[in-house]
């Protein structure tokens, strides 16, 4: 029975490499499950066409593997010493040797043509519906909105269960966050994309999503929601002690509220380039 089970959580992880792991995943829910070996869940147009150029890719993989597995089980059969004692004097073969580079060629380039379009669609960002600004530090992210009253808050790692306690979100170990990033549902979110000390990196792998935060320097980024859900991603960059404790849990909501949001993070969190006087704001 034992062996039983193990032999099938072997076969189903080894089918994930094939098949999509919606049904295993928790719906709604961009992180990592346990046994997940294939790509995480699409949750962003980009994303959706990488799990797809990445899933064709498999297939020609596969069958250029099993294609060359079968040249190599001939040659070791037809032609070791005992089946074949006199070996030919062949050398050269022109077409053998045309073939042979320009059919791998040609794949390459029937590769290249959707890995640059999907290359473009990530890299060109659309007509955006707002801005989000992401700051990396040693080791916690910062965020601005300067398209919503330009207010700027902190989000370190939670490190118990019991610090979110009461909240309406679950609590993931080494992913969740004390505060949280929040964008409307279906809408174009330009990211930009910077540090203050070392090299980060941004990254949310079910919006398809990473990019280099370095000082001095803002890059950009786009994603667009799918469905509403919890995303969560992790500096990719390594950046010190800590470089595995500054994740980033990305909240998709309905329009209504985010804007319910923003107006409850206006009263929360200060204002960019605030004057933090405490005795004033305490009068
Ligand atoms: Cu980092």
């Amino acid at each position: 029975m034992r062996v039983f089970i193990t032999l099938k959580i072997i076969l189903s992880s080894f089918f994930t490499i094939f098949i999509s792991n919606q049904a295993l995943s928790e719906e709604n829910m961009g992180a990592a499950h346990p046994w997940g070996l294939n790509l995480r869940e699409a949750f962003s147009p980009v994303m959706a066409d990488m799990v797809t150029f990445h899933n064709g890719l498999i297939w020609l993989i596969t069958a250029i593997s099993l294609f060359v597995l079968v040249l190599i089980a001939i040659i070791v059969v037809k032609f070791n010493t005992k089946a074949n004692p006199k070996a030919t004097k062949t050398t050269h073969n022109t077409f053998l040797e045309i073939a042979w580079t320009a059919i791998p060629v040609l794949i390459l380039v029937v590769m290249a043509v959707p890995s640059f379009k999907l290359l473009y669609k990530a890299d060109v960002i659309p007509e955006a519906h707002m801005t989000l600004k992401a700051i990396g530090h040693q080791w916690y992210w910062s965020y601005e909105y300067p398209d919503h009253g330009n207010f700027t808050y902190d989000a370190w790692l939670v490190q118990d269960k019991e610090d979110i306690e009461g909240e309406d979100r679950p609590y993931t170990r080494l992913l969740t966050t004390d505060t949280r990033v929040v964008v409307p549902v279906g809408k174009v979110i330009k990211v930009q994309v910077t540090a203050t000390d070392v090299l980060h990196s941004w990254a949310v792998p079910s919006l398809g999503v990473k990019k280099d935060a370095m000082p001095g320097r803002l890059n950009e980024l786009w994603f667009q929601a799918d469905r509403e859900g919890i995303f969560y991603g992790q500096c990719s960059e390594l950046c010190g002690t800590n470089h595995g404790y500054m994740p980033i849990e990305v909240h998709a909501v309905s329009e209504e509220d985010f804007l319910a949001w923003i107006e409850e993070a206006k009263e929360n969190y200060a204002k960019v380039g605030e004057d933090l006087n405490l005795a004033k704001i305490k009068e």
